[in-house]
């Protein structure tokens, strides 16, 4: 039934109260295809406030500025635009592939149908240079958001627990690291999927650990489905391009180099294939951790987590599969950031947990690939932050919000001495209504001592 109606924008003059339309030229459609649509909209063209709007013009909508178009979901929908300011305008759903002519006269009409076939929130807008920018868009909430089923889209966050051996008292060595590169979709949030880029099918890559002095080769491998071309470029190389420079693998392929770990520290790696910013926000970034000679002192807890943001079409919250953009990319202006790279990976999907009494490191770091974090546990204080992740230098003590650039990280540590959820944000919280959160449960036994409220 696609094939029917979502190259068929059918555009016409006046008298759309009761259309009836012949084809256009289009080879996919079927020719003998007659319809009158499920349900339709008239929206008109205006300038409201200093900004271009569309407006609707009958029924709930009469009168709201860029109104949500709601339709079940298999509807053929039929949207007329009417042309009340005199500029030239159109209307299109890119996503359903509708797009009308372009009209200019004041009281000029044109109109779109395509039939909505999949569940979701998607955008209308009109086309012209500059419009969507000065207001004119929309969106179309087809069907009730449905929950996205895993078996359909994988998780790709990563578990904050996977950390790694440690290397403990060993002597330098050789060692392999194998990174695949991948492009899937994938849970975004509960309603909603991403097309994600990835090291190893997760969000951020593999926790790298290995030991000042180790050989290392990195193995990076482009799956054969991949669309693009990945590379990697580990901040704890000392070569060129961090290793970006040789690891350029186009799909289906194999590159490597070999480096030695001269820097101990806690290192961001990332995808280094243009557009840079493109690949990392898409997913291609993670950090390798170079102990230092002896290992790190145990503790009784550790936690990998690395903060991102996704630069979507739609706006944050809406449902169905969203798409990349770049003018947000670009404008730095994310719709969703996030721990460990998918919405509620830290506060639903994965549970960071310690006992009273535990002393807990958490390895921190920022993809970005453009917001500078300030990382803040909320009702606890560092007790150790390895500022800038440099583990060779004596840490800050007794720290409440540190600062991680993009391409930068932390190592912070402290001592649980309370049970409750204490919640990892950046304190730059207008990023919290974005996703960006993440809980660390404790467990034990109160100490009324160290805090109580009026009723303990
Ligand atoms: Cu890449």
């Amino acid at each position: 039934m696609r094939s029917l109606w979502v190259l068929f924008a059918i555009v016409f003059s006046l008298g759309f109260g009761n259309p009836s339309f012949a084809e256009h030229g289009d080879s996919k459609a079927d020719a003998t295809v007659t319809y009158m649509p499920d349900i339709t909209f008239t929206l008109r063209t205006s300038i409201a406030g200093g900004k271009l709007v569309f407006i609707g013009t009958s029924g709930e909508l009469k009168d709201q500025l860029n109104p949500d178009l709601r339709v079940p979901e298999g509807a053929v929908v039929q949207i007329n635009l009417v042309n009340d300011d005199g500029a030239t305008h159109d209307i299109a759903v890119p996503q359903f592939h509708a797009k009308s002519d372009e009209i200019s006269s004041k009281g000029s009409a044109t109109a779109i149908v395509f039939r909505a076939n999949k569940n979701g929130t998607f955008e209308y807008l009109c086309t012209l240079p500059g419009h969507k920018a000065a207001g004119m868009f929309g969106k179309i909430i087809v069907g009730e958001p449905v929950a996205v089923d895993e078996r359909q889209a994988p998780q790709i966050a990563h578990d904050p627990a996977e950390v790694g051996e440690p290397v403990g008292k060993r002597e330098p060595k050789d060692v392999t690291i194998d990174l695949l590169t991948t492009e899937l979709e994938a849970r975004l949030g509960d309603s909603s999927t991403y097309r994600f880029w990835t090291f190893n099918n997760k969000v951020p890559g593999p926790f790298v650990r290995i030991r000042v002095g180790d050989n290392v080769t990195v193995n990076v491998s482009n799956a054969k489905e991949s669309s693009h071309i990945h590379s990697v470029d580990f901040h704890a190389v000392t070569g060129p391009g961090g290793g970006a420079d040789v690891t350029q693998v186009a799909p289906g392929q194999t590159k490597s180099f070999t480096f030695k770990a001269k820097h101990p520290g806690l290192f961001v790696y990332h995808c280094a294939t243009p557009m840079v910013a493109q690949h990392i926000t898409n997913g291609m970034y993670g950090m390798i951790l170079v102990e230092p000679e002896g290992g790190l002192p145990p503790v009784d807890r550790e936690f990998y987590v690395m903060q991102g943001e996704l630069y979507t079409a739609e706006t944050h919250g809406a449902s169905g599969l969203q798409e990349f953009s770049l003018e947000k990319l670009l404008a730095e202006n994310p719709e969703h950031i996030m721990f460990n790279g998918s919405m509620d990976a830290l506060t639903k999907i994965y549970d960071m947990k310690a006992n009273v009494g535990d002393v807990v490191r958490i390895f921190f770091g920022v993809g970005g690939p453009n917001l500078t974090s300030s990382v803040h546990l909320i009702g606890e204080i560092f007790d150790r932050v390895y500022d800038q992740a440099s583990l060779t230098s004596p840490p800050l003590t007794d720290v409440q919000t540190t600062m991680v650039p993009p391409g930068g990280a932390t190592m912070v540590e402290f001592k649980t001495d309370y049970p409750g959820r204490y919640v990892l944000v950046d304190h730059a919280l207008s990023r919290m209504e974005k996703g960006l959160a993440g809980f660390l449960t404790v467990e034990g036994k109160a100490d009324h001592s160290i805090f109580h409220g009026t009723e303990d």
